[in-house]
């Protein structure tokens, strides 16, 4: 299963072929998300935490004193959806299709540098098992670390930085810049610089390894009940399942089975498929309706489904996060989003052609299902509801029966590429 990932990680591929991929993490609020926007835009956008992915292609190069060109494609780690701990079960999955971090730590954040140091070291044991697994050198694989807002008057200095983390980068192929994002941004010049030539030091081949060893860390210390390597297992499984159509049905049938109530399974898979499809078809507003009507009106009918009731605000909660993630998707995945979504919409209006030889993903691309498992994987995670509500709250009469906002954090409503829409970007 575990090569199934990695294969379909390698078709999930945004900009040119000669270009880097970089993961861009840290705690929350240091500024990952400020980073990638200012390298795509120059602009600072506003932010809110990241759930999922932001995913960018870039030509840092500009940026560098020697202008020489150097593309990368930067993954956004988010951390909004129970912190980078909770990503630790997934995070191999794409760190074994990486070619550098850039660590980011919030030099003002005096409380947390300790943490920060801990996350960078159990990031790295997984990377070594990734270096184990391919049998490449541990000690070329770039470590840019970046201790940001160096603007604030409180920010640690770089020396105390570099002592925190010097343990955790001996021997290896790392360095540490400081830098200011807002205002006039500081320091990523050299950064970038040094970035360019790490790369041309590790020579990093395209990863080849089909095996990713999942985190085996226990959850024993997590304060969150949601378990990380559940949500590996899970994202895994579901991948197999969208990419393999195991159930056996194209996205057309799929949408006709649910018309007709007899759909092979109603799991959290199913659901969140509908909801993909259905939106990515209809948009947000007739796609709302269809979802509420249909789900209400399959539940009470289909004999699969005896004895479960409709939930108006579980409801809800999935069509805002399943939004939300395509919404957040890249712009190359729009167009696919969009062609995919005129096919289904042409082949639902001639309801003749709703036979299984109508499939809409019969390109070679990974199919968009897919690429919007692997960008967002927190969809698969059944509890991630446990995040925004209270179970007395989301689980009361009331809540199952009318629109009952969350009690412990809004949802999720704006995504970066909103905001960028706003700066006139060709994004
Ligand atoms: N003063 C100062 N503020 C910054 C700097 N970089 C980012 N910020 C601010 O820090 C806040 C958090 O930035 P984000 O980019 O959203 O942080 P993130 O790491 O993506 O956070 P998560 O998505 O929650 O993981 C925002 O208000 C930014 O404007 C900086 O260099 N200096
Ligand atoms: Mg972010």
């Amino acid at each position: 299963m575990s090569t199934i990932v990695h294969q379909l990680f390698h078709r999930l591929r945004y900009g040119a072929m000669e270009e880097h991929t970089v993961m861009i993490i840290g705690l929350d609020y240091a500024g990952k998300t400020t980073l990638l926007y200012l390298l795509k835009l120059g602009e600072i956008v506003s932010t809110i935490p990241s759930i999922g992915f932001n995913i960018e292609t870039v030509d840092v190069g500009g940026l560098m004193r020697s202008a020489k060109p150097l593309h990368i494609t930067g993954w956004d780690i988010g951390t909004g959806c129970g912190g980078l701990r909770y990503l630790k079960g997934i995070l191999p999955i794409y760190l074994q299709n990486s070619d550098a971090i850039i660590w980011m730590v919030d030099a003002n954040d005096k409380e947390r540098l300790d943490e920060s140091v801990e996350m960078m070291t159990e990031v790295l044991e997984m990377l070594d098992r990734r270096a184990e697994d391919s049998g490449k050198s541990k000690s070329k694989y770039p470590i840019l670390i970046l201790a940001n807002k160096s603007d604030l008057p409180g920010a640690l200095t770089l020396d105390k930085i570099r002592i925190a983390f010097s343990k955790v980068i001996s021997g290896r192929l790392a360095s540490i810049y400081k830098t200011s994002l807002i205002n006039t941004p500081t320091g990523l010049s050299d950064a970038l610089e040094w970035l360019s030539f790490a790369f041309d030091v590790s020579k990093q081949p395209t990863p080849t390894p089909p095996t990713i060893k999942l985190s085996n860390a226990s959850t024993n210390s997590m304060p969150n009940p949601r378990s990380p390597t559940d949500l590996a297992q899970k994202l895994e499984s579901w991948l197999a399942r969208s990419e393999n159509e195991t159930d056996g049905l194209s996205d057309d049938e799929f949408l006709a089975r649910f018309r007709s109530f007899n759909l092979p399974d109603w799991d959290h898979y199913t659901h969140i498929r509908l909801a993909y499809l259905i939106l990515t078809n209809y948009g947000r507003q007739e796609g709302k309706d269809m979802l509420f009507k249909g789900l209400e009106k399959y539940i009470a009918v289909s004999p699969d489904t005896k004895g479960k009731t409709f939930h108006f605000s579980m409801t809800y909660f999935w069509i805002q996060i399943v939004h939300f993630g395509i919404r957040n998707m890249p712009p190359e995945s729009q167009n696919v989003i969009e062609s995919s979504a005129a096919s289904i919409s042409s082949n639902l209006d001639d309801k003749t052609s709703l036979d299984s030889t109508t499939s809409v993903n019969a390109s070679a691309r990974l199919k968009p299902f897919s690429e919007f498992l692997l960008v967002n994987p927190h969809v698969a995670d059944g509890n991630l509801w446990s995040e925004y509500y209270s179970k007395a709250t989301l689980m009361s009469p009331q809540a199952k029966a009318e629109m009952v906002l969350p009690d412990k954090k809004p949802l999720p409503n704006l995504v970066v590429r909103d905001v960028i829409k706003t700066f006139g970007s060709t994004t």
